[in-house]
């Protein structure tokens, strides 16, 4: 059903009217106020016209008009699902997808020289790259270096960080379908550790890592043809893996589908979750502890944080740089969990995700006015949210005793006040030593 949606934005009608009631039940209704699907119409009224015919011919009618539609819908994409089905997608039995043509189109060989050549636009947390609007593939180069870097992780303490680029989490990677990526890692780590590259994204051994490990000072580069779309995980996976994510080497890289992207929004933020794993801090001469910890491998093992955060760094969403919208603006999130061992229970007080590609699913239809959703260590999810009335949003982990641990964002809204929506007797007033709301 999504090109009827993207029909009804190239008409003309305002991007936001993507996420009302009215556009969303087009989509896919929900058992409870789902009506009689076209299919199923269409299936009763050939019973009345069909009277009298035998069952079997009819049964090959319908299967022949259905195939016919199905056919005419796989030519304009290898990626596009079937809308034989004229209201779930996913039911129907002629929606097999990924369809026959895309597994062939697997044996087909790209020549990568002929590729025009991009450079990827890279960005830092909480920030997205913006849309991709070409409609070829390209070989997009991404030069990576892993740096490590002395941070204040959490209010408390100082650690230091193994980084793509200089931040946890590493850079957002925007690709599309189809492009190759020609990925360049120069380690730049002076402690001597190998680095790598394990993308969700790429298709082969180790997701890179193999054909990517480099040593101190050296630069290793791989090309990785992008077949399928969607929100995906990348870190390194050199030996031993779990330390090398906990210290921070990890990133999202997102694949547009080849034809359609999502519904357009008015800001796109880039989110990820991690734990961190110290000992206690050692004492200096005069026997008081120091302000920097480093890495506990019991911790990890036993599956006990010091601190659970998002982007890095326990202040990284809240005092140092909360996300902002305005009144009446949609806004996306590309939420990632880099773990390495905890599942996120991952939800924003006040809002509801209005669509949730849930584990990064940008082909199925999404699951719809979601209040909490669950992403595990390696996983993904898209959220919407459209912000109606002003003030603090909170980003959550509502494995809720985890706030205590630094599991908190913010969202400002600002705007004029919706008093239909939300509305007391006396202003808002958080409670005592609350640390949900800013
Ligand atoms: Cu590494």
């Amino acid at each position: 059903m999504r090109h009827l949606f993207y029909n009804s934005v190239a008409a003309g009608r305002r991007p936001m009217a993507s996420f009302g009631i009215q556009t969303a039940a087009m989509w896919r209704p929900s058992p409870m106020i789902r009506p009689i699907s076209s299919a199923a119409r269409n299936s009763s009224s050939s019973r009345k016209t069909v009277a009298g015919v035998p069952a079997v011919l009819a049964f090959i009618c319908a299967g022949g008009l259905t195939y016919s539609v199905f056919r005419r819908d796989s030519s304009l994409g290898l990626f596009r699902k079937s809308n034989a089905s004229g209201g779930n997608p996913a039911s129907s039995p002629t929606d097999t997808f990924p369809s026959v043509e895309y597994y062939k189109s697997l044996d087909e060989q790209t020549d990568v020289d002929k590729l025009p050549v991009e450079e990827a636009r890279l960005t830092t947390a909480p920030n997205a790259p913006p849309v991709i609007t070409r409609k070829h593939p390209v070989l997009l180069r991404v030069p990576l270096q892993t740096i490590t870097s002395l941070s204040q992780v959490t209010n408390q303490y100082k650690y230091e960080e193994w980084t793509f680029n200089g931040t946890t989490p590493g850079p957002f990677i925007r690709a599309r379908v189809g492009d190759v990526v020609e990925l360049s890692l120069t380690n730049c780590d002076v402690t001597g550790n190998p680095h790598n590259i394990d993308s969700h994204a790429f298709a082969g051994p180790g997701g890179g890592s193999a054909l990517t490990t480099a040593e101190e000072n050296e630069t290793k580069t791989g090309r990785f043809k992008l077949l399928c779309p969607g929100l995906y995980i990348y870190h390194c996976a050199a030996a031993p893996v779990p330390v090398h994510i906990a210290n921070g080497m990890y990133g999202l890289m997102y694949v547009q589908p080849e034809d359609q992207d999502l519904p357009p929004v008015d800001r796109e933020y880039y989110v990820m979750q991690s734990e961190i794993y110290h000992e206690p801090p050692e004492l200096d001469d005069y026997g008081r502890p120091l302000n920097v910890v480093e890495f506990s491998y019991p911790r990890g093992l036993r599956e006990e944080p010091n601190a659970i955060v998002f982007n890095g760094k326990e202040s990284a969403l809240t005092r140092d740089a909360p996300l902002k919208a305005r009144v009446g603006e949609t806004i996306r999130i590309f939420f990632g969990n880099a773990g390495p061992n905890l599942t996120s229970a991952f939800h924003v007080i006040g809002s509801h995700f209005l669509n949730c590609y849930r584990d990064g699913d940008v082909m199925s239809p999404p699951a719809r006015f979601v209040g909490t959703t669950s992403v595990p260590p390696g996983g993904t999810s898209i959220v919407d949210m459209k912000m109606v009335v002003p003030g603090s949003y909170t980003i959550v982990d509502h494995a809720i005793f985890r706030i205590d641990k630094g599991a908190v964002g913010f969202i400002n809204v600002s705007g004029p006040q919706r008093p239909d929506i939300y509305v007391g007797n006396l202003p808002p007033q958080p409670c005592v030593g609350c640390k949900l709301h800013a």
